[in-house]
């Protein structure tokens, strides 16, 4: 197949599963072809397979905003008809799946260009549910040829906030081989350097994620007398916050905050539990990469996560905000090596059992055949 996938190229987990999938179609025999404002962080090799076209913008003095839905309906609708794309594909409802409609309606006369719609998370439950919004993200999951949802909670908030039932659940999915545990102890000893206990957060900083809750913990943690460090990935708006907090409650000597940085499978190689309290998760793909490498999660019971998390067998979860019950587990779980490490063991046999890219891209080949087929392409 031909595919056109779209993503946001630099930002947030629909951008890392857009460009994992187009790489491991890719490896399949497909030819992808990545339509997006910029080249996605995650694509960093391009080949005869793997293909990016940039949407270009035209600035103008009567555009006070470029208007870029319309850019992008025009290069799908370039790229299809010069590549003969079979679909497209877009990851984040909006604006994606309105450009695929325009690009497809535009292309009517000549050929039919069937549009598939991955639901990720705040496209439905913030964004999309925004009354500015949510009239035309309703129409763009209508409209879709197909839609899917990357975990059951998602499909069941489709058709709470929109009234729509014709979402097909395809969890995230994971590489077995890129991401498994594997010995770092450089690092290791960079991040815990008397071989500390290491809690560790992977995020994109924003205030959705609770960061802040992150060093709340590891203060508590560290209250109950086991002698933790943090190691805090990424970057984001809330970054300054958290390392104001953790200054205030007197742990920055024990937190590292290391920014953006390409290898997450060290630091999570690295790591003894994984914090992911945050407010809302539709999935939690940082997650199910944590449990990949064998590394149980502390996380809040929210959205997606219980499916991917199971409470007390691969992770532990509690309420949002509720850090007092989040330090009490990873305490538990870091004074406790053989019941850690037992559970490390449960949560890789999970991710690998239910979430591999084997189980699931398969699982996107026969969803596209099944809409191109019943578009009569
Ligand atoms: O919904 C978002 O905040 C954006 C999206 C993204 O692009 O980062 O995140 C969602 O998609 C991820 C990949 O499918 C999921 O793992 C995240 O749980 C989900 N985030 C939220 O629901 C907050």
């Amino acid at each position: 197949m031909n595919i056109g996938i779209t993503v946001y190229p630099t930002y947030g987990g629909s951008g890392i599963v857009g460009s994992e999938l187009g790489k491991e179609l890719a490896q399949r025999g497909h030819t992808v072809h990545f339509i997006a404002s910029a080249l996605p962080t995650r694509l960093t090799e391009l080949n005869e397979r793997v293909r990016f076209h940039e949407v270009e913008m035209m600035s103008y003095p009567l555009f006070e905003h470029q208007p870029y839905t319309l850019a992008l309906a025009t290069k799908m609708a370039t790229v299809a008809e010069a590549e003969r794309l079979d679909l497209l594909h877009v990851h984040y409802a909006i604006p994606h799946s309105i450009s695929a409609i325009l690009a497809r309606e535009s292309l009517k006369p000549q050929r039919r260009l069937p549009v598939i719609t991955t639901l990720h998370g705040t496209d439905i439950t913030l964004v999309g549910a925004d009354r500015s919004y949510l009239p035309i993200t309703r129409y763009g999951i209508a409209q879709s040829d197909g839609v899917t949802a990357i975990s059951e909670y998602l499909k069941r908030a489709t058709a709470e906030t929109f009234g729509l039932n014709n979402v097909t659940v395809i969890p995230n999915f994971v590489c077995a081989t890129d991401y498994q545990r594997r010995p770092v102890s450089h690092l290791r000893r960079e991040l815990a350097p008397n071989d500390e206990p290491l809690l560790a957060h992977v995020s994109n900083f924003r205030p959705v994620k609770r960061p802040v809750d992150c060093v709340e913990i590891l203060a508590r943690v560290r209250k109950q007398g086991i002698n933790a460090r943090l190691v805090m990935v990424g970057d984001g708006s809330e970054r300054g916050r958290a390392e104001h907090r953790a200054r205030c409650l007197d742990v920055a000597a024990h937190c590292s905050f290391v920014g953006k940085q390409p290898r997450i499978v060290d630091y999570l190689s690295a790591a003894d539990l994984l914090l992911l309290p945050s407010e809302q998760e539709s999935f939690g793909l940082a997650a199910l990469e944590a449990m990949a490498c064998e590394v149980p999660v502390v996380a809040s019971r929210v959205g997606g996560v219980p499916e991917v998390v199971t409470d007390g067998e691969t992770g532990c979860l509690s309420e949002v905000g509720d850090v007092d019950k989040m330090a009490i587990d990873a305490a538990r779980l870091l004074a406790d090596e053989e019941m850690r490490r037992e559970m490390g063991r449960r949560a890789r046999a999970s991710a690998v059992g239910r979430y591999s890219t084997d189980l699931i891209i398969p699982r996107y080949i026969e969803f596209y055949e099944r809409i191109l087929a019943a578009s009569g392409s």
